[in-house]
């Protein structure tokens, strides 16, 4: 049997542009998002997030079936252009007053709030202006994080300051799949570092009270065939996926090898004398974000990707089950990647801050029987188990997603929440996971 400290934190994880809907209300201002998925082709089936889950006005019945489901936290993003709609200047003090009733709500019902405070929805203006790729985005996100924290410090502990930066440089402004939705290489590694840089200043604008960290989506990576060119294909990725942001938060330098790779594509100068020391200064917990591992091969034709600098990588196939998005299935993967984790890095509390799969649900008279997305999760708990018992610091889990929601390019189709949400009415149904999920926080065991 697998079981868990008393202690271990239990949540489940949204994002603002992904449920929260009301784009243009109580003074909101639009973000890349809004403009992207306004963008024709650039969303399945065009849809945007201007309705999404409606949680902006739903949120008090959410939280109360979370309160149901017995979560002791949830993990939400705090959309920065609600709280300052141009990026820069005065609060919006709307905005602020909804995450300060939603946190309070949450307070009400025992559970903790565990804000991040960018997942993607760059105030348009500020892209406008360059984006990530220059480096006053990064102080505008240090301005931003000390307006909310100033607002909302009293009462929230964790902070959370950036989530899966990868997606944001690397989709955003390489492969064009995700807002901005630009193609510009060069503009990517740029972004990266902004990013990093936005993180280690805003680490400093929240000291005092406040624990910081943030989020990294990570994988385990591993070569098709253990001769040369593929070995070195899955540095590569290694490389791009996880050192390029690991290294320089958690050791203050970015790898030599992924410095080589990128050498083609851009020289450098966005890295300033004392960056590093900022970035680097350590966070109080890192979020790590699994779904599957990657099995990588040499490619034989140049590919453009999200693999900056390495044309000749491509995925290779396990073999294994998929989700719908399709991901490979891999628990192993999680167990591998935190004692990874433990091994390369210096220690600090280790929180799976998103976790979980979309399948093709099927609402039945009597509810939706998710049995594929239970044993999954089921899966990667016990990896998790398996992990703190080999000594990882892991000290909490968030499933991904409590709703369904907006998942980006792809829309609506995928179904990540573990309760369903019927767009057209915007009932919210548990799921068989749900309440899995709920007798596994329940007993602290699976
Ligand atoms: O929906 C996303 C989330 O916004 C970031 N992490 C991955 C999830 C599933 O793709």
């Amino acid at each position: 049997m697998s079981t868990f400290d008393p202690g271990f934190l239990w949540g489940a994880a949204t994002s603002s542009y992904q449920i929260e809907g009301a784009v243009a209300e109580d003074g909101r201002g639009p973000s890349i998002w809004d403009t992207f998925a306004g963008t024709p082709g650039a969303v399945r089936d065009g849809d945007t997030g201007a309705v999404a889950a409606d949680h902006y006005h739903r949120f008090p019945g959410d939280i109360a079936l979370m309160a149901e489901l017995g979560l002791r936290a949830y993990r939400f993003s705090l959309a920065w252009p609600r709280i300052q709609p141009t990026g820069s200047g005065p609060v919006n003090q709307r905005g602020l007053d909804f995450y300060r009733r939603l946190t309070d709500t949450l307070l009400d019902h025992g559970i903790e709030p565990w804000p991040t405070l960018y997942h993607w929805d760059l105030p348009q203006p500020l892209e406008d202006g360059g984006g990530w790729p220059v480096r006053d985005t990064a102080e505008r996100f240090a301005e931003y994080a000390a307006l909310t924290y100033a607002a909302l410090g009293d009462r929230i502990t964790h902070w959370t300051t950036l989530n899966e930066p990868w997606c944001s440089a690397f989709l955003g402004y390489a492969t064009g799949r995700h807002a901005p939705g630009r193609r510009e290489p060069a503009a990517a590694v740029r972004a990266a570092h902004h990013l990093l840089l936005g993180h280690g200043l805003a680490a400093e604008a929240l000291r005092g009270e406040a624990r910081v960290g943030l989020t990294l989506n990570l994988t385990h990576v591993t070569p098709l065939h253990a001769e040369p060119a593929d070995l070195d294909a899955a540095r590569r990725v290694d490389g791009m996926q996880n050192r390029l942001f690991l290294d320089p938060l958690l050791r203050a330098t970015y790898p030599d090898d992924v410095l080589d790779d990128l050498h083609e594509v851009t020289a450098f100068e966005h890295i300033h004398d004392g960056d590093l020391k900022r970035i680097g200064a350590p966070p109080d917990y890192l979020g790590i974000n699994y779904y599957a591992p990657l099995l990588v091969a040499a490619g034989s034709t140049p590919t453009r990707s999200a693999y900056v600098g390495s044309p000749l990588v491509r995925i290779a196939d396990g073999g294994r089950p998929r989700t719908a998005m399709g991901w490979e299935i891999d628990e192993r993967g999680l167990l591998d990647l935190l004692l990874r984790l433990k091994n390369d890095y210096p220690a600090i509390p280790l929180y799976i801050t998103e976790n979980g799969a979309a399948f093709d649900d099927v609402v039945q008279h009597d509810g939706v029987h998710d049995t594929d997305r239970i044993a999954y999760l089921d899966g990667h708990l016990r990896s998790c188990a398996q992990a703190i018992s080999r000594g990882v610091p892991l000290r909490g889990y968030f499933v991904w997603s409590l709703l369904d929601n907006f998942e980006w390019s792809f829309g609506y189709a995928p179904r990540f929440g573990i309760v369903h949400v019927d767009y057209a009415t915007q009932r919210r149904t548990p799921k068989d996971s749900a309440r899995w999920y709920a007798e596994v926080i329940r007993r602290g065991s699976l």
